[in-house]
């Protein structure tokens, strides 16, 4: 029997990659999609068919995780054997602007989506994924962090995850549900939202490159972050509804990297070499070659609380999923920096032959 998945949050990253894995699996894909006033399904465009043609079994269906009524009226026509809730006011900056609208969004939301599963009585029916962050580390207590290691929130974000982690296990313990959370550290790619620091990077050193650009304003470059590819991460995502009993796991590459370290791969996979000079906010990385200041630190960018450490042990998800990412660090870069400079190659043609004459498909 084809198995039913729905997914909240599949116009994000990782909901475009499990969208992808899922149909790849057989699945019959649905996911929810909030209003916008500009199309926002651009990372699941290539996935879609016109509903009056017969294609894959992918359906969106509007909604919102701060709207029970949506989520009830979705679930009741959905019917799903698993619901990966993805959808997120993910941006931990933006949560200390935002801080009601990310409880209501990133916890609550989390709640509606479990009462939901009650309320239709599809609790023997329905899995549930929850995306869980290593931003609930924040201040870590312990080095790797693991599942057992104390949680220490240290934003808006992360307060309102760490509601949505406790209310996934308390539904786990008090009703039985198959229902887990992922606790997964920073995974990016070539579709990762262009304001998160990898792709804030990856996106202006090419555009820098090819002269579109003339600097990378960045906040704390000393921030050290496990970052892994979302490719890779999605799958755990779905191994972890397929087990005996539900779970809840760290996802991690168990290797970390500074933001500035970040900086200076990517300049190189364009051949850039980073000369950096002074410290804290006057710090300034500087072309090599054409001696231009390229990279400058902006308080701006700063946090009000800052998480600067982050190293996951993936050993758990490695000993019972039988789990490994696959993409280095280097890879991940490349493959970020190849996209973006394709993507400035681009910009670049119709910056100078004007956009009314450029062919795509030339
Ligand atoms: P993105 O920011 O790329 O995607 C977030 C998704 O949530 C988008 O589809 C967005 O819709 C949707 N969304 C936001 N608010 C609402 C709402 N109120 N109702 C319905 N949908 C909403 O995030 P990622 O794909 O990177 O991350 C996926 C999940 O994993 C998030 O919950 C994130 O917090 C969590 N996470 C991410 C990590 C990472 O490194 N990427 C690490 C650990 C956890 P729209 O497109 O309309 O904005
Ligand atoms: P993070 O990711 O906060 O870890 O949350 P982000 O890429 O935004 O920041 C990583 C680190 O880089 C520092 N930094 C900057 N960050 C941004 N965005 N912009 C800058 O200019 C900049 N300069 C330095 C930050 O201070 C931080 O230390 C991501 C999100 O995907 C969350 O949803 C997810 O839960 C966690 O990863 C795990």
């Amino acid at each position: 029997m084809t198995k039913r998945a729905l997914i909240t949050g599949i116009t994000g990253q990782d909901g475009a990659y499990l969208a992808e894995f899922l149909l790849e699996k057989g699945y019959e894909v649905h996911g929810l999609r909030r209003r916008s006033s500009l199309f926002n399904t651009n990372r699941i465009d290539h996935l879609y068919h016109d509903p009056h043609e017969s294609g894959r079994p992918f359906f969106l269906h509007y909604g919102d995780l701060t709207d029970s009524t949506s989520l009830i009226r979705v679930m009741q026509e959905v019917q799903p054997d698993e619901i990966y809730n993805l959808a997120a006011m993910s941006h931990v900056a933006v949560s200390f602007e935002q801080p009601e609208y990310t409880a209501n969004a990133d916890g609550i939301g989390t709640l509606r989506l479990l009462e939901a599963i009650r309320i239709l009585n599809l609790i023997d029916k329905t899995r549930f994924y929850q995306a869980s962050t290593s931003e609930l580390y924040g201040l870590v207590q312990e080095v790797p962090q693991r599942e057992t290691t104390p949680f220490y929130p240290r934003s808006p974000y992360a307060v309102a995850k760490l509601y949505g982690y406790w209310i996934t296990v308390n539904y786990r313990e008090a009703y039985n549900m198959y229902a887990c959370n992922g606790i997964l550290f920073n995974h990016e790619s070539p579709i990762r939202g262009e304001t998160f620091v990898t792709r804030k990077i990856t996106r202006a050193l090419a555009r820098i490159k090819l002269d579109l650009q003339e600097r990378l304003y960045l906040g704390n470059l000393d921030s050290l972050r496990d970052w892994g590819h979302a490719r890779d991460y999605v799958e755990m995502q779905w191994l972890m509804l397929q087990q005996s009993s539900p779970e809840d796991f760290v996802i991690a590459t168990g290797e970390q990297h500074s933001v500035r370290e970040f900086v200076e791969v990517a300049a190189k996979e364009l051949d850039i070499a980073i000369d950096w000079r002074g410290t804290g906010v006057d710090e300034k990385g500087y072309d090599v070659r054409s001696g231009k200041c390229i990279v400058e630190v902006d308080k701006r960018y700063f946090r009000a609380a800052e998480v600067d450490t982050l190293l996951g042990d993936p050993t758990k998800a490695k000993q019972k999923l039988g789990w490994t990412p696959r993409t280095s660090f280097n890879e991940l870069v490349q493959e970020m920096i190849r996209a973006d400079l394709q993507d400035a190659e681009r910009d670049q043609i119709i910056k100078t032959s004007g956009h009314k004459h450029y062919n795509y498909h030339e």
